[in-house]
């Protein structure tokens, strides 16, 4: 699947020079030999979905991030993968691996674009994971094997427009009616809403507590009007999420989740996830400026010959290096149960503005051809400066580290 620029054509008619760029070249970045700390089931699973990218998403995915449009065909094709809920318990569909292969699978998805990791972040981290762990044994059973299998499309409903970074403002309430919950409030920034089936809702009850609630995106009273105003993310689905005197079965309330911490344990998982995925998104755009620096001639020479051109690119594949080790790290600690929160916001902060900065440099290493749709460097740049503010702002895990080694509450 060779782009060989020289034969191509940009928009508007102009031809691009003797760069080439072909993605199925990618074979990864490992500088220091981490595949030595990974077993033998873990490579497999990890290149399994590698050739899977190459072969069935890189072809398709600016074409997609061009018209707003989200693959949705895919969606079979994560579940046959084991790509949705993968380290969840085999007992409810879930994928039963470690959280390292959990990572792995994130980066490589994240290769192609971060809208596809984030589906598979929220169906996973955001939807499965809190009914796994907060839901009662019907609700499992009827949800979680058809969430695995991508027969049901779930959403995570938390933000509101007047509550993002401080979600135990929210306005959202579960008022109490008999066997019922009515359901009022406006959620925002919900990845595959007007597309899913089943919304985990956030809401106060009438003791002011936080709640959780699976809403039925048909029911009566629920809207999910798209958010289609925006340059990143533009291959996944974004919407809102307006619930107006919603009625749900009383046992639809996850009855194990009680305040703030329900939520904000989901987002733990989900931000290990981002952790590993951005390092994906991050070795896509070196990958990219690396190959072009290796052919593109100016005075007579290959750019990479030049020492400025050759910082960018060692600075590039440090930083990517730092990320993995602490991506793996991290993923030892979670699979020996000691993770603690403190340490994903860490990783998070850290992994999400290294990928945003290798983006950046990358782009300037490829010279004007960087913002063209043919190489997939603006895209990941412009999809970046989403990743860099959901589910915790850098500057909210600034604060929740800083806290963490000072003991000082920024928040209270
Ligand atoms: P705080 O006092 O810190 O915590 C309240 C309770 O929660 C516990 N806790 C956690 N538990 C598990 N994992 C975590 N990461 C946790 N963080 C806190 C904590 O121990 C406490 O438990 P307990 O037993 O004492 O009650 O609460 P705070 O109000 O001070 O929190 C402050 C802050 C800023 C850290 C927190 O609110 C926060 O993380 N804010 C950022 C929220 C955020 O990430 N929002 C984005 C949501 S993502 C989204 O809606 C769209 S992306 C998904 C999509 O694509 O669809």
């Amino acid at each position: 699947m060779s782009t060989s620029l020289s034969d191509s054509v940009a928009v508007d008619g102009a031809t691009l020079g003797s760069a080439t760029y072909d993605p199925a070249a990618y074979d990864g970045l490992d500088y220091v030999g981490l595949d030595d700390l990974l077993t033998d089931e873990q490579r497999a699973i990890r290149d399994e979905v590698r050739a899977f990218v190459t072969a069935e998403v890189l072809p398709l995915i600016e074409e997609h991030a061009q018209a707003m449009t989200f693959p949705m065909h895919l969606a079979k094709d994560f579940a046959r993968l084991g790509l949705l809920g993968p380290n969840l318990p085999t007992e409810y569909g879930g994928g039963g691996h470690s959280n390292i292969t959990y990572g792995l699978m994130m980066q490589e998805i994240e290769r192609a674009d971060s809208g596809l990791r984030s589906f598979c972040s929220v169906q996973g981290s955001l939807v499965m994971y809190p009914i796994w762990r907060y839901g009662s044994e019907a609700q499992k059973r009827r949800w979680l094997p058809a969430l695995a299998q991508a027969d049901a499309i779930g959403c995570f409903a938390l933000t509101e427009p007047d509550h993002g970074s401080d979600p135990g403002g929210m306005e959202t309430r579960a008022t109490r009616d008999g066997g019922e919950y009515v359901l009022t409030g406006h959620k925002r920034w919900s990845t595959n809403a007007s597309e899913g089936d089943v919304a985990v809702v956030w809401a106060k009850d009438d003791e002011g507590e936080i709640g959780g609630f699976l809403v039925e995106l048909d029911r009566p009273g629920v809207s999910t009007p798209r958010i289609m105003d925006k340059w990143s993310l533009r291959a996944a689905i974004t919407s809102e999420v307006i619930l107006d005197e919603v009625r749900i079965p009383a046992s639809n309330r996850l009855p194990e989740a009680q305040g703030l911490k329900g939520p904000l344990s989901c987002l733990t998982q989900a931000r290990y996830g981002i952790a590993w995925g951005v390092i994906g998104a991050a070795t896509a755009c070196y990958d990219a400026a690396l190959q072009h620096a290796k052919n593109r001639i100016q005075f007579d020479r290959p750019i990479g010959q030049f020492q400025l051109i050759q910082e960018r690119l060692v600075d590039m594949m440090q930083e990517i290096t730092k990320a993995q080790l602490l991506a793996w790290r991290l993923g030892t600690l979670k699979d020996q149960g000691t993770l603690r929160p403190q340490q994903v916001s860490l990783a998070k902060r850290n992994n999400c503005q290294m990928a945003a900065d290798v983006a950046r440099s990358a782009r300037q290493v490829l010279g004007g051809n960087g913002v063209l749709g043919m190489y997939p460097v603006m895209r990941h740049m412009a999809n970046l400066e989403s990743v860099l503010t959901y589910e915790g702002t850098h500057e909210v895990h600034t604060l929740i580290v800083g806290r963490d080694i000072t003991g000082l509450n920024a928040f209270a």
